[in-house]
């Protein structure tokens, strides 16, 4: 039975999965899992590549030593950080960390020399000021110069493993240098930030069989035979490839992760002024879908509330506390700046329920409780928004990733957004990767066949929508602290 491995690197954590595919089951099973994270150092936030080639080598070892001698292989992570090489191939930069805040007043700068409308009328991709077009922007120039080529964090693992460069498409979209008219770089971005085309690789589809492993790292780690197969590198495009739907009713997604990605999958871009004003972007997908989606700022802020305490309580046991607490007490508008990358998350959100006249949430159930309603109500702001842009009703809405266990959550989903939520499988990103690669290899026909194949292999949980008591008020303290936050910023 042939192997599918997928690497599958979140901002969080990272985790080496193996699947097998028996008649229309698919089987998964985690060989390797580690975290991941950034650190500051000389006032900048930087990733640790080097760590990551690392836990990739250690997982496909175990892979071997759990009897899987040949297999194929793919990888993903998240978007827009990218690395430049010299001639050598050698990397001359330690790789940024998106959140590092260099980049925060970037845009105001570059569209003194292009307007926010036409780069939106030519990319399709949101306004986010960690987009690589904004980090390339401020980029040392010497150091920009020397770059003979500019690879996505996932081309330069699959380069380091494979001695191939290519510039995987659904990964370079979220670069916002590609032109969604022509499915190229953009020739007027390239030139504003004084790059060529030809310091880019080749812009490549997923599906594509890339080579195999270098055989000096096989004979040196002893690692199984591997075919690489490009994937949607990108961890969300493989996320929306991974959502158990056969692709017919209207459904919309919410990839819940370190961000909340919510959206739809589409055949075309949607790039008008209003999805310009609504923030809605239209990043590329496998086999020439777009996701037109919201950033939400997610996960990541229990991650951070988390982790100042110690880590102390599992995700779990935060979501057990939060549910113990008076809901919807005090709320955040979670996509604000300050929460993008704070010295302190806790702080941060205090400091905003102080200065707006609420409850200030003090113990890890609060903070919890805080950011779990603030998070749906946003949710239900971008799924209004989604539907008027897109003049489509959504019928199901799936939750995928880590936060599709989080039972809470998903509730107040389903009651705010007054909609069914099926949430599962929450390793929807690895099983994105690996149907790539059942496609690939002709094992399955199309996504679609692929979303039969999830439905039936991972079990998911239906969270239909209850009446919530005191919802007018609610959303009317909602509307008002969003009003009452515009005029204070
Ligand atoms: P990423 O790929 O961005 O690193 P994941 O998809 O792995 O993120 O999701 C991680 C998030 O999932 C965590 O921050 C946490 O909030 C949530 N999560 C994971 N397991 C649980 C659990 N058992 N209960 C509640 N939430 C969980
Ligand atoms: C999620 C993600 C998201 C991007 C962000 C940088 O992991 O890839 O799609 O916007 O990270």
């Amino acid at each position: 039975m042939n192997n599918y491995l997928a690497v599958d690197i979140g901002a969080s954590s990272g985790r080496l999965v193996s699947a097998t595919l028996e008649g229309d089951q698919l089987h998964l099973e985690e060989l390797h899992r580690f975290n991941n994270s950034f650190t500051e150092r000389d006032g900048h936030d930087y990733w640790n590549i080097d760590h990551l080639l690392e836990e990739i080598i250690q997982g496909l070892q175990k892979a071997k030593q759990n009897g899987i001698h040949s297999c194929t292989l793919g990888i993903d992570t998240w978007a827009v950080d990218y690395v430049l090489l010299d001639k050598e191939g050698n990397r001359i930069h330690e790789v940024y960390a998106y959140r590092d805040a260099r980049t925060l007043h970037a845009p105001d700068r570059l569209h003194q020399l292009i307007s926010r409308e036409d780069v939106y009328e030519k990319t399709g991709i949101q306004e986010l000021n960690f987009n690589t077009l904004y980090q390339l922007f401020v980029h040392d120039r010497e150091q920009l110069a020397q770059a003979d080529k500019i690879l996505m964090v996932p081309d330069y693992l699959y380069y380091r493993l494979t001695g191939i460069m290519v510039n995987e498409m659904t990964n370079a979209s979220t670069m916002q240098l590609l032109n969604v008219n022509t499915r190229e770089f953009d020739e007027d971005l390239l030139s504003l930030l004084q790059l060529r085309r030809d310091q880019f690789s080749e812009l490549a589809e997923p599906g594509r069989v890339l080579g195999s492993l270098l055989p000096e790292l096989v004979q040196k780690y002893d690692l199984p035979d591997c075919q690489i197969i490009l994937v949607p590198t990108h961890d969300t495009a493989s996320a929306v490839a991974g959502v158990p739907s056969q692709r017919e009713e209207s459904w919309a997604y919410i990839s819940s992760g370190t961000w909340s990605l919510l959206g739809m999958e589409r055949s075309e871009a949607l790039n008008t002024k209003a999805a310009m004003q609504a923030n809605y972007t239209n990043e590329w997908g496998a086999y020439g879908t777009y996701r037109f989606l919201k950033n939400i700022m997610g996960l990541w802020m229990i991650q951070e509330v988390r982790r100042e305490g110690g880590s102390a309580h599992s995700f779990a046991e935060l979501v057990q506390l939060a549910s113990a607490e008076t809901p919807f007490a005090s709320l955040v508008l979670c996509n604000q700046s300050s929460f993008l990358n704070p010295d302190s998350m806790i702080l941060e959100i205090q400091r905003f329920c102080e200065d707006t006249g609420q409850p200030i949430p003090r113990t890890p159930g609060a903070l919890a409780r805080c950011i779990f309603d603030s998070l749906a109500l946003s949710y239900r702001d971008a799924l209004h928004e989604l539907q008027r842009l897109t003049d489509e009703t959504v019928a199901k809405l799936h939750i995928v990733g880590g936060g599709a266990n989080n039972e809470l959550l998903c509730q107040l989903t389903a009651d705010l957004l007054e909609i069914e939520v099926q949430a599962g499988p929450s390793e929807s990103t690895a099983i994105g990767n690996i149907v790539v690669q059942l496609i690939s290899s002709g094992a399955l026909e199309d996504l679609k066949a692929a979303g039969r194949v999830i439905a039936q292999s991972f079990p998911t949980r239906l969270y239909k929508p209850q009446l919530l008591e005191g919802s007018k008020e609610l959303l009317d303290r909602w509307e008002h602290l969003k009003r009452q936050t515009m005029s204070t910023t």
